[in-house]
This record gives C-alpha cells, sequence and structure tokens, in this order.
C-alpha cells in the first residue's frame, strides 16, 4: 500500500505554477552551462531527518503523524519505512539519499544483532536502488547516539568507545560498498570536548587521525573506492568540536596524513555556528582542493543552533551555486538535503513541501549564478581589483623575482603607495542585484 496515495510524481510545470506539488524552477532535463540540472545539483534525501525526525525537542515528544511507523522499531518496521522512503524519494526525483547505520536499522542486543539487522534492510534497501535506479550519495555511521559514545567516539578516553565505533565504520563501509555508495561522510557528533580541565587534547585529536586512516586502509582493502568526506560542526552537541571548520579540518587532513583521501562536506547551518557564512567556507575549501559534497540547509539568525531548516533563500542558494560552479562542480559529491520539516508541519505532505522548496530555490539560485558568469561582468570587477599583480612589480613578486631587499630598494625609489583603488563594495552588491530582481 502506498504511503503517500494521493501524491503523483512531482513534475516541473514552470514559473507561473501555482500547484504547491510542482517544481516551477527545477527541470531535472533542463540543460544549465551544458548539463543537466540534475547532474548540477545532484540532490539528496537525508534518510535521518526525513524518515526518522519525530519532531521531539527538549520541552516535548515528537509530533510527526507517520501513518507507516509501528509502535516498536522492528526490523520489519525498518523495511517497511525503506520502502516507504524510496516511495518518497522516487516521486520527489532525487537521484540520490545518504544514511547513518542506525536511521535505516534498529541497533540490537549485541553488535552481531545489529549487524544482522542492518543487513537485512540493507538487502531491501538494494532491491529498491535497483528498482528505481536512485543511488546511495553517501554512507555514515552514527557514531554519537549510543550512550557508549558519551564522551566520543575515536577521540573518546574510553579505548573501548574507539574499538567500538571501529566495528561500526568497518560494517558501514562494507554496506556502502555493496550499495554503490559514492562517498563515506566522518561527522564527528562528540568528537570534541565539554571541558578543557579534563581533557588530552593532543592525544584525543591523534585518536581521530589514527580512527581515519584505519578506515581508509580498511576502504582500500575491501575496495571501496567512494570518496571520504570529513563534515566540518564547530560546537553542538559538544562546545567544542575537533572538525570546528573547513580551516580547522584542512590543517587537521594534511597534518596527519590525509589529504589525499579526505574532502570536505560542508554544512551552511554549522558554517554560521563556526561564525563563517556558507560561501566562506566553500570558497575555503574549494581554494584549497578539498570541496567535496555539501550538506544543504538553513539556520535561523535569531536561533543560535543548528536548526537544519529547508533553504529558501534564493541569495543563499545562488551564493553556493556561484561557489559549486567556480570549483567545477559536483563530481563524487552532491546537494544533500541535512534538513527537517518544523515540529508544527507534521503532516506527511510537509516532506514534500520542503524538498520542493528547496529545490526550486537552488534551481533559481543556479540559474541566477549562471547569469552572473555569463555577464562576466564580477569576474572582471574583481579581476580589476587585483591588476596591480598583473604587472610591473605584482607580477615579478608572484614569480618569485623579489626578496625584502630588493622591495626595499624598489620603495625607497618609488616613494609610497597610492590608495587608488576603491572597494566598490556597494557596486558589487548592485550588479549581483541585477542579475536576482
Ligand atoms: C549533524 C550533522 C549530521 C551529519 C551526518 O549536525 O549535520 O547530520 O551530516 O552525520
Ligand atoms: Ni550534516
Ligand atoms: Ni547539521
Amino acid at each position: 500500500m502506498p504511503a503517500f496515495p494521493d501524491i503523483a510524481k512531482i513534475r516541473y510545470e514552470g514559473p507561473e505554477s501555482k500547484n504547491p506539488l510542482a517544481f516551477r524552477h527545477y527541470d531535472e532535463n533542463e540543460l544549465v552551462e551544458d548539463k543537466s540540472m540534475k547532474d548540477h545539483f545532484r540532490f539528496s534525501v537525508a534518510y535521518w531527518h526525513t524518515m526518522r525526525g519525530t519532531g521531539a525537542d527538549p520541552f516535548g515528544p515528537g509530533t510527526m503523524l507517520r501513518p507507516w511507523e509501528a509502535e516498536t522499531d522492528s526490523v520489519e518496521n525498518a523495511i517497511c519505512r525503506a520502502r516507504v522512503a524510496f516511495e518518497f524519494i522516487e516521486k520527489l526525483g532525487a537521484p540520490f539519499y545518504c544514511f547513518h547505520d542506525r536511521d535505516v536499522a534498529p541497533e540490537g542486543a549485541t553488535l552481531d544483532e545489529s549487524n544482522k539487522n542492518l543487513d537485512a534492510v540493507v538487502k531491501v534497501l538494494k532491491e529498491e536502488q535497483q528498482r528505481t535506479g536512485i543511488k546511495l550519495l553517501w554512507g555514515t555511521a552514527n557514531l554519537f547516539s549510543n550512550p557508549r559514545y558519551t564522551h566520543g567516539a575515536a577521540t573518546s578516553c574510553n579505548a573501548d568507545s574507539f574499538a567500538y565505533a571501529a566495528a561500526q565504520v568497518k560494517k558501514m563501509l562494507e554496506v556502502t560498498k555493496e550499495l554503490g555508495g559514492q562517498g563515506y561522510t566522518f561527522w564527528g557528533g562528540r568528537e570534541g570536548y565539554q571541558c578543557i580541565w579534563n581533557t588530552d587534547m593532543r592525544r584525543e585529536i591523534e585518536h581521530l587521525a589514527a580512527f581515519m586512516h584505519l578506515a581508509v586502509d580498511y576502504a582500500k582493502k575491501i575496495g571501496f573506492t567512494g570518496q571520504f568526506y570529513f563534515e566540518p560542526k564547530p560546537m553542538e552537541p559538544t562546545k567544542h568540536q575537533y572538525d570546528f571548520d573547513s580551516a580547522a579540518c584542512i590543517n587537521f587532513l594534511r597534518a596527519h596524513g590525509l589529504a589525499d583521501h579526505v574532502k570536505m562536506n560542508i554544512e551552511t547551518n554549522h558554517a554560521t555556528l563556526a561564525g563563517h557564512a556558507v560561501e566562506h567556507e566553500l570558497d575555503y575549501a574549494g581554494s584549497q582542493g578539498f570541496l567535496g559534497s555539501v550538506d544543504a540547509n538553513t539556520g535561523d539568525l535569531l536561533l543560535g543552533w543548528d536548526t537544519d531548516q529547508f533553504p529558501t533563500d534564493v541569495y543563499l542558494t545562488t551564493k553556493i551555486m556561484l561557489m559549486i560552479l567556480k570549483y567545477g562542480g559536483f563530481t563524487t559529491g552532491g546537494l544533500n538535503f541535512d534538513a527537517k520539516v518544523r515540529r508544527e508541519s507534521f503532516e506527511p505532505v510537509d516532506l514534500f513541501h520542503s524538498h520542493i522548496g528547496g529545490m526550486d530555490a537552488f534551481a533559481k539560485g543556479l540559474k541566477i549564478a549562471t547569469a552572473i558568469r555569463a555577464g562576466g561582468v564580477l569576474d572582471e570587477m574583481v579581476k580589476g581589483r587585483y591588476s596591480s599583480w598583473d604587472v610591473g612589480v605584482g607580477a615579478e613578486i608572484e614569480s618569485n623575482r623579489h626578496d625584502f631587499e630588493s622591495l626595499e630598494k624598489y620603495m625607497l625609489a618609488k616613494g609610497d603607495v597610492t590608495p587608488n583603488h576603491s572597494g566598490r563594495q556597494e557596486l558589487f552588491e548592485n550588479v549581483v542585484n541585477r542579475y536576482v530582481f
């Protein structure tokens, strides 16, 4: 029995459509810069929010009406939920999904039982992938919910937590490979600390690096060739996470010999928690050669936590798409909606509204971004701003033809710097707006 009997496949109807269950901008086959929209975005549905989100918050229990959910979390129920997930993703028309091990199957009384539960559901996921053509963008393991990870997983003070996490990631690498997953993400749920007095930071960070090396080695051993991602988040649940932002993560990867194996999975709301805009994180990671994938969502300016809302702000999606295009587009990665409907939006149809809104906002953002690129005005203005580096002393410095002595000599002869380059921020902003409205 279908879970969404009244909802047909979501279609593109064009900007004039008033149908809440249609796309107005996302037309998966439309070519933009010689690539279909489907291939630009590689949209993915996050199993944990869309299929497991209950709406619970610290002040009250779940509110979501999900007629397909049974009272107890059995394997049988997990299988039924997996079928619902694919009905949803197929009707939505997203080509990918992502999940944690514990999202799709219940944890058993023992590790062995948990693995068996997972295998039973993975069989169904594989069947559904084959039936629909929907693919796994990346897999991951939940190394933060169970009390055994109270102090973290790889960075726990308890070595057994590290060992248990290793067993879980081993299994999830096998599962991700089995399902043809294109990547594997590390998000350090509790890989950080609450109190620096009780923390041996150097030791914890080294354990995290050792853990990632073990994962890379095991992937090689079993022939899993997907891309590894590291997802920055500065805080929540811990006070300070070691994967704070792109700069901290990339430093960590380089310092520990992991730079060739791991790229970044950048999440909008995590960037803002770190005091950055997402475009900063994307530009930083991209310029360093580490841009891999994106967890698409947005925060709320007035709430200081990871609210994981669906992105509907066209400025935001324009900025994200400008960065993605600047760095050559996605290869293994994609736009994973790590976003959830609000606690008050408890009906199944809200799951459609939220994803449709996000996909349309990205489609519009892509069109604006490509128009900005085609216009070439912004690029030209930026290039002009740095023109002193294209000739004379600037070009000489860039090609390593100077030292401090020669530069002193140059300046003694020249006299002083003429401040003749206005930043033109307001003009830059106005130029962007020419394309937005
Ligand atoms: C939580 C993270 C998480 C990761 C996957 O804040 O965003 O959902 O994306 O573990
Ligand atoms: Ni995320
Ligand atoms: Ni998040």
